[in-house]
């Protein structure tokens, strides 16, 4: 039997939570429980992998099954971008350092229609340049203020002090995230940037009826079914239709695409970026619970927590694992692990207790055998650096000062990595 069948008959047994500890997240690192975490370089059935063929043709592969059916929730099939509308194009944005595109990709299924749009700005060149592709969490006429972006009509959560009021955007939330996105930066460091507004692919609720999940539904089916995809799962096969789209412009090497996400949208973009090897480079800013922090520590946000207030982002097995971390055959450095022998960054911050920094160091840390195993440095450090103190191999870590937040600081790092492992 294999192992998620297993934990999908433990789960009909015994009712979810059952041995459930209830507990207050834990704040303090002296309250974090004795926990072991499962070897990420030996099999499900105890033997220990000694070489690069065995981790790629039976160790990575049943990890990954794992995070599908018990984790993120598997894509129930296949769906390819219908139809790419152009809709705006200047070859002057940036007062003439960049070219900045604005397109539609259009997924039709089920006699349904959805139209998730693309803002790219790319630096001028004679050649196709690398970007990094990271999606936004209000609208692309948020993330600068640039008057040509266009405003976004899909349902964006309230927030009233931008003036997004009845899930509308206004033009007073243009440019309000522009403090995460240095474009000018990035594009005179000879990248450029892609970004899609998350929502556009499925709305950030509790409601299985919008979004991408309905074109995949078969006979009268409502909801994805247990081990099928969540919101997570869904934003991550949003990016890897991006980068479908990314491979036929002429303009960009989409062999040179570093995926990036802050907070929940790093959870989606390492999840991305593990599955859908084509990504060069893995970014994870502050991904926290599900994304780069362990759960065994249940430091932080823990599952229990995680799956109460987010009931839709996960698959609905994993809600098993509330307050059973132990019983979840991987741990989140496995997951990081997926990634190899691509380059990943891990980023923390001091104050962002919330997403475990130091479980996301570990994890970056546990993550380092499969680089290894691949004559790769993987992560160079043993202990947790100091704030503001990157290290970097082929796995990056720092802890920045302040708050949960995308800073110059962490942009700094990323563009040096990037430098280190995109240029030509
Ligand atoms: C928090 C959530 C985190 C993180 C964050 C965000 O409320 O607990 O897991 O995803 O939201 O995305 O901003």
């Amino acid at each position: 039997m294999s192992i998620g069948r297993f934990i999908f008959l433990l789960a009909l047994i015994f009712p979810f939570g059952m041995f459930a500890q209830k507990s207050e997240p834990i704040s303090d690192e002296s309250k974090v429980p004795a926990y072991e975490l499962p070897e990420v370089l030996k099999t499900f059935s105890g033997r220990t992998v000694k070489n690069v063929k065995t981790w790629e043709k039976k160790r990575r592969p049943e990890i990954l099954s794992v995070f599908e059916n018990q984790v993120y929730g598997k894509v129930p099939g296949e769906l390819k971008i219908s139809d790419v509308e152009m809709l705006e194009q200047d070859s002057d944005a940036f007062g003439g350092l960049a070219i900045r595109k604005q397109l539609a990709l259009v997924f039709r299924n089920n006699g349904k229609t959805l139209r998730a749009e693309v803002l790219m700005y790319l630096p001028k060149s004679d050649s196709k340049v690398p970007v990094f592709l990271s999606y936004n969490f209000l609208g692309n006429h948020t993330v600068c203020d640039d008057p040509h972006i266009r405003l976004t009509e899909s349902w964006v959560p309230d927030q009233p002090a931008y003036g997004i009021i009845n899930n509308q955007v206004t033009e007073q939330s243009r440019g309000v995230d522009s403090n995460r996105w240095p474009i000018e930066r990035i594009l005179k460091a000879g990248y450029g940037i892609v970004t899609m507004y998350y929502g556009d692919i499925d709305p950030d609720k509790n409601d299985f009826s919008d979004g991408i999940h309905p074109f995949f539904y078969t006979g009268n089916q409502q909801k994805p079914r247990l081990n099928e995809w969540g919101s997570l799962s869904a934003w991550g096969w949003g990016l890897s239709r991006i980068l479908d789209y990314l491979e036929t412009d002429p303009q960009v090497d989409a062999h040179r695409v570093a995926v990036m996400g802050f907070s929940r949208l790093g959870k989606a973009a390492v999840w991305a970026g593990a599955q859908d090897v084509r990504f060069a480079m893995v970014i994870s800013n502050e991904s926290g619970c599900g994304g780069a922090a362990l759960s065994r520590r249940k430091f932080g946000e823990t599952l229990a927590v995680i799956n109460k207030n987010f009931p839709h982002w996960f698959c609905d097995n994993f809600k098993f694992y509330s307050d059973m971390e132990s019983a979840l055959p991987v741990d989140q450095h496995m997951l990081l692990a997926l990634v190899a022998p691509r380059p990943l960054y891990v980023a923390s911050a001091e104050d962002d207790w919330w997403s475990d920094p130091k479980g996301e160091f570990l994890a970056a840390k546990f993550a380092s055998p499969v680089y290894n195993l691949m004559g790769l440095p993987g992560l160079p450090a043993t202990d947790m650096p100091a704030v503001n103190e990157p290290v970097m191999g082929t796995i990056a870590y720092h802890i920045r000062s302040g708050k949960h937040d995308v800073t110059d600081f962490d942009w700094d790092q990323y563009l040096k990595f990037a430098d280190m492992y995109l240029k030509r």
